[in-house]
């Protein structure tokens, strides 16, 4: 006979949760450190973690979704690999009665029920960020500076935003142009092979802006390989802050990065059991980042965990 969920002291999540993890892929540094945050936490939070990887496709993720839903696990969470067309699937899970959680990257649904939560960071700020330190860079230059642009993976919150958020920054200084943006996939390969490219097409280049440290890794051999040095034949610019980034800066080759915190982990295992016990779920959690010269990369690598 009816027991009051009031005074009932037992949290539902004491029993065993399954969380159903859909994963982009393995696509840069980062996105191995977010994987790792996520495993670890789910271990030290005794949360049974279905991870499934969707090389970077939306079918796979589609896929993995509803494999979870078949499953009945307690919660999905998932970042998605590009913004638009998830209602259908979304819609789904509710149905289903399993809550979901976004982590890292938003859809553009326009029914904000069909998710608890969204975890991540704020890239339109990011690329503010990258913009505005370019702005102070060159504020008293009377030449043009050509800007090229390795975007992120087409479709994607952290590409169509770090590009919104650079462009309105840079809009102040009439002379910063970008002259060339294409993608990269977040990926090392795709940088150094899209890069390649534009040193080809184009004379001037003074600056790049890449959505993530890999796309500049990849694109610093391709200037390097095109006998330039790297920070200063041409400026360059991330976004992350992972190791191997942090390294390229400290030698001077990347010279600014803005830092994109990768280690979700704790914070969604956290939402999951507050969505698992009814709890308030805040509708947006925003990670904290900061931005580092090459100057800060010297002074803060011994201290980088990834
Ligand atoms: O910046 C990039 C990764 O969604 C914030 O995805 C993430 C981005 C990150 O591939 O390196």
């Amino acid at each position: 006979s009816g027991q009051d969920p009031a005074v009932n002291k037992e949290n539902a999540s004491d029993r065993k949760i399954t969380l159903g993890f859909s994963q982009v892929g393995a696509e840069s540094g980062w996105r191995t450190a977010n994987t790792k945050s996520i495993q670890d936490a789910a271990k030290e939070s005794g949360i049974e973690l279905k991870f499934s990887d969707a090389q970077q496709k939306q079918e796979n993720q589609i896929k993995a979704i509803r494999n979870f839903i078949q499953q009945k696990v307690d919660v999905i969470a998932f970042s998605p690999v590009v913004e638009s067309g998830w209602d259908t699937v979304l819609k789904e899970a509710k149905d289903a009665g399993i809550p979901v959680i976004l982590t890292d990257r938003a859809v553009d649904s326009k029914d904000t029920s069909l998710y608890e939560t969204f975890i991540g960071s704020d890239f339109v700020e990011e690329g503010r960020s990258a913009g505005k330190w370019l702005v102070e860079q060159y504020k008293d230059t009377e030449e043009e500076i050509n800007i090229v642009e390795l975007q992120g993976t087409t479709g994607s919150a952290p590409a169509i935003d770090r590009q919104k958020g650079f462009a309105e920054e840079i809009a102040f200084n009439p002379k910063l142009k970008v002259i060339a943006s294409q993608t990269g996939d977040f990926t090392r390969a795709k940088g150094k092979e899209v890069m390649q490219a534009f040193l080809k097409a184009h004379k001037k280049i003074d600056v790049l802006y890449a959505h993530n440290d890999d796309m500049g890794l990849g694109a610093i051999q391709a200037i390097e390989a095109a006998g330039l040095k790297p920070g200063e034949d041409i400026i360059i610019i991330t976004v992350d802050g992972v190791k191997d980034g942090f390294v390229a800066a400290s030698e001077g080759k990347i010279n600014f990065i803005v830092e994109c915190n990768p280690l979700l982990g704790p914070q969604l295992m956290d939402a999951v059991r507050d969505v698992v016990d009814g709890k308030d779920v805040a509708k947006r959690i925003v990670t904290v980042e900061g931005v580092f010269t090459s100057e800060d990369a010297k002074r803060e690598l011994p201290n980088r965990q990834y």
